[in-house]
């Protein structure tokens, strides 16, 4: 988040890095200035404007009506407050018109959510989605920095011949795929598919939108990738789909396969594009297409969509 305010150059007097106890001493640089990490307290949010939360849903659960007391806009990361009525849940390209004034919490979606959405926002617009059915494959940084080098660990323990030590993951991650991300759930489904689900039928409006998700993680550092296809109320073709999205706000069409023009995770690293190829017709529907997604799951998926909210906030003169 730090580094996406400076990237985008977004407008900060002063900036406040608020954590746990633990991260006390820590001391981090903005636009080439030290500063030193303060702990987080009930009492933090006086005289702030927006608070990005990025500490899990039992700290936003806590602190998020604290600060909006205090005056503040919070955009929240985490699921604590994304299914609440009164909560918009906002990607800025897809459904920014949610977004309110004054001081009050919104809600960042879910990663594997947000690039959907972006994706699929020209294509529901154009013909109306009625079902959707998608596979993610999803990077390590979404479960975080200790997965990350649980990866790194395990490669080279396998590379050595060493079994895998576990920690994160209940499985080998290393040259494996789990098609398990967050809690199972008593429908058979996982907390991270139902998220999908719930959270792409409250941005488009439509408690309706059938989706079914099959949420997997994936030996990939960054960027999460999936596999979506859409039946719609109107028919489209891929040629439209893909004209479409090539003129889409966030929206990078990579869709060349003969050229080996396809997105992949680390054609997404490092950026806030959501990049979509392999467009094409699904036989198998009435009306149906599939495609490939790709974002930054960090960036994107998390900070880059936050940053995003309050700049669209700035530009309604919400802010
Ligand atoms: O695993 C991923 O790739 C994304 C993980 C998201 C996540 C992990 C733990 C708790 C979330 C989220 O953003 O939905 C939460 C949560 O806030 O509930």
């Amino acid at each position: 988040m730090i580094q996406v305010l400076e990237e985008r150059n977004f407008p900060v007097k002063e900036i406040r890095l608020l954590a746990s106890a633990r991260s006390l001493g820590k001391v981090l640089n903005f636009k080439g200035k030290s500063i030193p990490v303060e702990e987080l307290r009930e009492d933090s949010f006086k005289g702030v404007d927006v608070a990005l939360f990025s500490a899990g849903s039992g700290v936003s659960k806590k602190f998020g009506p604290l600060a909006v007391s205090a005056g503040c806009v919070v955009i929240d990361n985490s699921s604590a407050f994304r299914m609440d009525a009164n909560v918009p849940l906002v990607v800025p390209e897809v459904n920014g018109d949610a977004i309110r004034g004054g001081p009050g919490i919104i809600a960042n979606p879910n990663c594997s959510t947000i690039q959907m959405v972006v994706a699929l926002k020209p294509i529901h617009d154009a013909a109306g989605i009625r079902r959707i059915v998608v596979t993610t494959f999803q990077a390590v940084s979404g479960t975080g920095k200790r997965a990350i080098e649980e990866l790194r660990h395990q490669v080279s323990e396998v590379l050595q011949g060493k079994p895998a030590t576990r920690e994160v993951y209940p499985h080998q991650i290393a040259f494996n795929c789990l098609p398990h991300i967050g809690a199972f759930l008593d429908n058979g489904f996982t907390e991270e598919e139902m998220k999908m689900v719930h959270e792409t039928q409250k941005i488009f409006s439509d408690p309706g939108l059938r989706v079914c998700a099959t949420t997997v993680r994936v030996p990939v550092y960054h960027g999460h990738s999936e596999s979506v296809n859409v039946e719609t109320q109107r028919p489209l073709s891929a040629e439209e789909a893909r004209e479409l999205l090539s003129r889409a706000e966030g929206v990078k069409v990579m869709d060349d396969p003969l050229q080996f023009q396809y997105p992949m995770p680390l054609d997404a690293e490092g950026k806030d594009d959501t990049l979509v190829g392999r467009i094409r017709q699904d036989p198998s529907v009435e009306n149906g297409l599939a495609m490939w997604v790709v974002a930054d799951n960090i960036r994107k998926g998390a900070a880059s969509n936050a940053v995003q909210i309050a700049e669209k906030m700035i530009q309604r003169n919400l802010l």
